[in-house]
């Protein structure tokens, strides 16, 4: 077996199954590049009237042919940009797999990972960050991450992206146009250059916070439920869950290890984590284990819940940054500035769920995905921009501001990869188009 060229061939015509696995009713095979009609055609005797789908029997050989569904979309106006045939056949292996033999004997050539999503970048039908998009919606684990994917694939990312290229770029060009003459720029296009500027910065640097509550909103963020033994931990993990997965007893110290379980809240998904009670002092060795294993699992956290119950004095000791959180509020209360639930009475619940989600979502209501890639890229251009505003304030020569802003510009450009292949090096497109499967 061949093994399909990392670069591309631009003439080629490339054949692939496009459907996740050949278990299900029925596969897509999908043809791509000039010859796909060529290739295609004398298969199914005639093509469909474009970008309209009809049955025809496809003749993959001397026997009986496979009942199809073919839909032939002709360049420009197709998922590619060329001339892309889809075949939509008997799932099962060895029947698409003879199709697709079929096609390659008569010279079509299997599609390497990420071929038809590359090439439709390539012919700018995509951009960058919306070929990634695609790869991460058929990645995405969690619900919240599928609602990311799909506005990064709609270009709402990219939108975004070229619109702060524009102005930066509309900034540079202003500035440049004072080169020769500095002397003469007013203070109030210096001013103004500024404000601008900053407000620029801001929002690249709003994006960074979005991508990284986008990036907690994915991963199933830990929510730890620690505080002193007795607290109503495990009573509270239970009532979060809706079902008596911990031990819940009025001896102290019955959790001795931790205990996780899945949590959806509205398009979050969480992993909460009931521990053992925190205490200083302990003679039980396995109490003193699964203390140790408390801090561990605080320290891996993504929010930590403190439970002080209303029964007991305020102790408020081990943890900062935490959610705190006064349990037994059927019992009155010692800490009224603190949310209170009871578990007992449902008090509060409704409200830390609310709070849980708003905590770890951010102030954003709705994050961007923040793939690594994006998120470098938007991190150096609000760097370029912060050192053009230090240049402009220390009244550095114009063209040292203007530099810093072609940087940013660049970096910005990055993210979509427009200017056709512009700056994005070969070496990160084939990092980015590796990471899809075969037929994408
Ligand atoms: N009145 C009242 N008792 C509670 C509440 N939550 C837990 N408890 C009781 O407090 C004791 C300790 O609860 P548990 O969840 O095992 O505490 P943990 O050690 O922090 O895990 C048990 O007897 C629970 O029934 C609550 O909201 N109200
Ligand atoms: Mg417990």
């Amino acid at each position: 077996m061949t093994r399909p060229r990392a670069s591309q061939s631009p003439d080629s015509t490339i054949v692939g199954v496009a459907t996740g696995t050949p278990d299900g009713g029925v596969a897509i095979v999908r043809v791509s590049g000039p010859e796909a009609r060529a290739l295609v055609e004398p298969l199914v005797e005639t093509l469909p009237s474009p970008r309209t789908l009809a049955r025809r029997l496809l003749r993959d050989g001397e026997g009986a042919g496979d009942e199809a569904l073919v839909a032939w979309m002709p360049g420009p106006r197709s998922f590619t940009g060329e001339d892309v045939i889809e075949l939509h056949v008997h799932a099962g292996a060895r029947n698409v797999g003879r199709i697709v033999s079929t096609l390659q004997q008569r010279g079509a050539r299997a599609a390497g990972p990420g071929e038809f999503t590359r090439r439709a970048f390539e012919h700018g039908r995509l951009s960058l960050e919306q070929a990634e998009g695609i790869a991460a919606l058929i990645a995405a684990r969690t619900s919240a991450a599928i609602d990311q994917a799909r506005r990064l694939v709609a270009g709402e990312l990219g939108r975004e992206v070229e619109a702060l290229r524009t102005v930066v770029g509309d900034l540079r060009a202003e500035i440049e146009a004072n080169l020769d003459f500095p002397e003469d720029v007013a203070a109030g296009d210096v001013r103004r250059w500024r404000e601008e500027l900053m407000q620029h910065e801001a929002t690249a640097r709003a994006w960074l916070r979005s991508f990284a509550a986008g990036q907690r909103a994915r991963e199933r963020a830990r929510v730890v439920i620690a505080g002193p033994p007795n607290a109503g931990k495990s009573a509270l993990f239970n009532a979060l869950l809706g079902r008596s997965r911990a031990i819940v007893s009025p001896t102290p110290g019955t959790t001795r290890d931790y205990v996780e379980a899945e949590l959806q809240l509205d398009s979050l998904e969480v992993v909460v984590v009931d521990t053992a009670g925190l205490r200083h002092a302990t003679d039980d060795s396995i109490e003193h284990e699964g203390i140790g294993r408390s801090r561990e699992q605080i320290a891996g956290a993504e929010l930590v819940l403190w439970l002080e119950p209303a029964d007991v004095d305020p102790l408020d000791a081990a943890v900062s940054e935490a959610l705190r959180v006064e349990s037994k509020r059927d019992l009155g209360t010692r800490r009224p500035d603190w949310l209170g639930v009871s578990v007992q009475t449902g008090e509060g619940l409704e409200g830390l769920r609310v709070e849980i989600a708003r905590k770890l979502r951010g102030d954003e209501s709705a994050p961007w995905i923040g793939l690594a890639r994006h998120r470098d890229r938007a991190s150096e251009a609000a760097s370029a921009m912060a050192s053009a505003l230090a240049q402009l304030e220390r009244a550095a020569p114009l063209e040292l501001v203007a530099f810093e802003l072609g940087v940013a510009e660049r970096q910005l450009a990055e993210i979509t990869g427009r200017d056709a292949l512009g700056p994005v090096g070969e070496e990160v497109l084939g990092r980015i188009f590796s990471q899809f499967c075969i037929g994408k």
